[in-house]
């Protein structure tokens, strides 16, 4: 149940009350200034309007002196925004205004009486801001008088009855929780109007469809972080984390609104066939276009928002991006499988699983341990009776090249003797209630207090906890899995903090809610990384997230459940998710609670092989369920699906490095590549990893068929496992069963692979390659291999990386540099090269290398699948080189 946002509510749809002076327009260096002010309270605001470099405009509007500074959210953007040249004034009549922007097609409509402004990019109305008139403001204002603090008289006699409705304003019951507002209240407001969209995206955490839903007859999407432990399905509340980021899709253009505020906040959308009010009558009937409208609401804060102008998609991750960072590169093993459960007992558990693994020949990386390894739920401590010997435990693992995580949540015991409560309490780090002591709550240790990750100073001393002479009994094989930072409060209205528990700065929690997970895994990652010298990467999960998390590492969907309904609608979530920005996310596989028929396991290890984050975890009341625990048959396909992840590897590995560099996420909605074909935009079924491989996993129970949609009319789709070429685009009915993990290659692309997998990735580094190439109609593919060492920053500080072009053209392939700043050394070869679609048998194949030679390649070609096998081929994968086919 959503709170009301203050009187927000009673506005309707309607004139605005504001109006603009615009005779207080002032042109600054980076910025337009101006005045505004509501009809009813004559409180003028002041709005800003930047133009940031990439078609990107920011809108703040803040009170001119409010009675105290309003928050506005740090450490969310990344330093120095570049900012475009100015805006200048090309019209100024009654009552409007136009700006426009040097170099660029856009132009701003700024109209005085109602304010509005819309947004023209090249001669199209992309979006306007306050077309509904539902833009709204509560500026702070002094304490009613005679304000009684009800928490302490309950009955307040001397309050009149004006008062009292005051009061109602200034604290609020919720349930038998009450929330004292020290600054009354301050909500704020905005609409916009997306103009020809109905196809709307993004704003996770929600466990919903992948297009947005229309709320006017509906709860509105709610952003709030919350522990909601077995969470609904098609639920509009606020579920772990929040990215207050919404995309709108068009054919011919994608844009994008970011709402930087980290109070609850909530999303209304209307999506409607809307006429153009200027458009004569007669041709009203063609010009019915669609229209969405999107208002966005928060607790508390300013009004600033960023307007994305597209026009691609990819455009807008870019643009996205450059407001809030990339994805973080992760080490490589963090790609492999992991493997969790609430709990692993002690030390002889963890190495019986490890040895299940070899035993079982299926590969993976990490083994996991949950909150019952500590001494008492005291993190960073180890419980002395079950893990007796952590560090030889960890020097086992890696032996065999093998990573362990631990979870370390915010929430610390009130102990007196221990070291990291007394030292935060005396330094005084922790969280306080709004009298001034330390926020106590109940969680996992009983009563507990919280850090104040908001605080730079506690992330600081909280990074140095995890060097290694700090955490007794952690070693460089130790990473870092962050839960409950909602923060989750048992016995908390809604399960979390005190809306008015006070941080740094005296700031009320209502106002960082949203960010309080996102400093946390920040602080953990920094602490990560300093202890390695500045030398390795970090990996650290994080269940809460915000916009920007991305940079700090992974995030998972929480706890889920071992149910059909729950493995299909991972699908739409982690899209939205990775669309927001984060590309390394997940879902539990198996499903956390319960316990999943060995059907429904094998496909959730199937799907999540092909997702990037790949973890199977179980609640503490869920029977073991270790992949050899259901029968060969069941064990021989998890060892298939997981054996294939590692294979793709090379693959998932380079999309990373894209989306660490250029911000495409790595698991896209069908839309995002094809965002001129209509069908695919309300796909979430399938969809596709980096742009050559279409993934639609079986979802559905008992399946012997499933429902293919493979987009575009000239594209051609290969089958990744039979390398049959498909020659229809359309739905396909694809028969499966059990062991079938529906995969398809788009024609044109050229996907690097692994020949076979090692017992985890760090067995895998001088494993030869495969490329399997894909034409297209054109008999032309192009791909591309990232490659580095792994773990360390040198790809970064010393360019130490491979970053290799594959290109299939005119009969050709060959291998060139994508970027020549980039220099790594490897024995590695490329083995083996498969290229799907080629047309009749070649007479003769040939390699020529640098040097200049040439030498005969051994082919087989396959008539039925038109597939060339190339084998044996020994070239190193950083040589240049060339096959010539004939
Ligand atoms: O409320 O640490 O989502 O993955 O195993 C349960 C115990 C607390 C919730 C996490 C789950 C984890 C569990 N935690």
């Amino acid at each position: 149940a959503s709170r009301e946002l203050s009187d927000s509510k009673l506005l309707l749809p309607g004139k605005s009350l504001y109006q603009a002076l615009l005779d207080s327009v002032t042109l600054c260096n980076d910025s337009v200034k101006l005045q505004i002010v509501s009809e009813k309270n004559k409180v003028p605001l002041l709005v800003e309007i930047y133009a940031i470099d990439g078609n990107i405009f920011r809108l703040k509007i803040n009170e001119i002196s409010p009675l105290k500074s309003r928050y506005e959210v740090p450490d969310v953007l990344i330093k120095n925004l570049p900012l475009r040249g100015k805006l200048s004034i090309a019209q100024k009549e009654t009552g409007i205004l136009v700006l426009t922007c040097a170099n660029e097609d856009c132009k701003l409509h700024i109209t005085a009486n109602p304010f509005q402004i819309e947004l023209e990019s090249k001669g199209e109305t992309v979006l306007s801001v306050n077309t509904n008139g539902l833009l709204y403001f509560e500026h702070l204002q002094p304490p009613p008088q005679n304000r009684c603090d009800i928490s302490y008289i309950p009955q307040c006699s001397v309050c009149d009855a004006e008062n009292q409705e005051d009061l109602g304003l200034w604290q609020e019951e919720f349930g038998s929780f009450l929330d004292i507002k020290a600054n009354g209240p301050s909500s704020i407001g905005l609409d916009f109007s997306l103009h020809g969209c109905e196809h709307v995206y993004g704003i996770p955490e929600h466990a919903e469809t992948l297009l947005l839903k229309n709320t006017s007859d509906d709860d509105a999407y709610r952003l709030f972080n919350l522990d909601v432990y077995g969470h609904k399905i098609h639920d509009k509340m606020g579920i772990y984390g929040s990215v207050p980021f919404l995309l709108a899709h068009k054919p011919n253009r994608t844009s994008g609104i970011f709402w930087l505020n980290s109070s609850e906040t909530v999303v209304e959308i209307n999506t409607k066939a809307h006429v153009p009010s200027r458009s004569p009558p007669a041709i009203t009937k063609q010009r019915v276009v669609p229209q969405t409208d999107v208002r966005w609401m928060s607790e508390s804060g300013i009004i600033d928002v960023f307007l994305l102008m597209g026009p691609t998609p990819f455009d807008i991750f870019k643009q996205y991006a450059q407001l809030t960072g990339t994805q973080a590169l992760p080490p490589l093993f963090s790609l492999g499988y992991h493997q969790c459960r609430w709990n692993y007992e002690d030390e002889q558990d963890v190495k019986t699983v490890d040895t299940g693994f070899d035993e079982h020949d299926i590969p993976y990386d990490v083994i996991w341990l949950d909150i019952e390894h500590t001494e008492g739920k005291r993190y960073f401590t180890w419980d002395k009776k079950k893990f007796q010997h952590p560090e030889r435990m960890q020097e086992l693992l890696k032996r065999k090249k093998r990573k362990l995580v631990v979870i370390i949540d915010p929430h610390i015991k009130v102990d007196p003797m221990y070291a990291l409560y007394s030292q935060a309490k005396k330094k005084g780090y922790f969280v306080k209630n709004r009298k001034g002591q330390d926020f106590e709550g109940i969680c996992w240790p009983g009563s507990s207090s919280y850090l104040d990750f908001t605080n730079p100073e506690v992330r600081e001393w909280y990074a140095d906890q995890f060097a290694f002479k700090s955490y007794k009994g952690s070693t460089d094989i130790l990473f870092v899995w962050n839960d409950m930072n909602e923060p989750s409060v048992f016995k908390g209205a809604e399960l979390t903090m005190q809306r008015d528990a006070v941080h740094h700065g005296n700031w009320e929690h209502r106002e960082v809610h949203n960010l309080y997970g996102f400093y946390q895994q920040m602080a953990t990652a920094e602490g990560l990384i300093k202890r390695s010298g500045g030398q390795k990467r970090p990996f650290v999960l994080t269940r809460s997230f915000f916009a920007g998390s991305q940079k700090y590492g992974a995030v998972w969907t929480g706890d889920n459940i071992a149910e059909w309904s729950y493995l299909k609608i991972s699908i739409p979530m982690l899209l939205t998710i990775s669309t927001a920005g984060i590309s390394f996310c997940g879902a539990d596989v198996g499903g956390f609670i319960g316990d999943p028929e060995p059907e429904l396991l094998v496909r959730w290890y199937q799907a999540g092989a092909y997702q990037p984050f790949f973890r199977g975890h179980a609640n503490i009341e869920s029977k073991r369920r270790e992949p050899w625990l259901f029968g060969d048959e069941n064990t021989r396909i998890i060892r298939e699906a997981i054996r294939e992840r590692y294979t793709l590897l090379p693959y998932l590995y380079s999309l990373f490095y894209r989306a660490h560099t250029t911000a495409e996420p790595v698991m896209r909605p069908l839309w995002v590549e094809f965002p001129k074909e209509q069908e695919t935009f309300g796909v979430e079924d399938e969809y596709m990893l980096g742009n050559a491989l279409l993934v639609h996993p079986v979802i559905e129970q008992k399946a012997t068929t499933v429902n293919v949609l493979l987009p575009g009319s000239d594209e051609v789709w290969y089958d990744f496992r039979r390398f049959r070429r498909l020659d229809y685009s359309g739905t396909l009915k694809i028969p499966v069963t059990l062991e079938s993990i529906p995969v398809f290659q788009r024609g044109g692309s050229v996907v690097p692979l692994k020949t076979t997998v090692g017992r985890s990735t760090e067995w895998m580094t001088d494993i030869s390659y495969e490329l399997r190439v894909a034409l297209d109609s054109k008999d032309f593919a192009v791909g591309e291999l990232y490659l580095d060492d792994g773990h360390s920053f040198q790809y970064l500080h010393k360019k130490q990386f491979l970053h290799r072009k594959f290109t299939f053209h005119k009969n050709i392939f060959s291998s060139s540099c994508a970027d020549e700043i980039g220099q790594y050394h490897t024995k590695c070869v490329v083995e083996r090269v498969l290229i799907l679609g080629v047309q009749k048998q070649p007479t003769s194949v040939t390699v020529s290398l640098q040097d200049g030679k040439d030498k005969e390649v051994v082919f087989t070609y396959d008539a039925k699948t038109s597939m060339l096998t190339l084998e044996k081929l020994l070239l190193n994968v950083g040589a240049d080189w060339e096959i010539h086919i004939k």
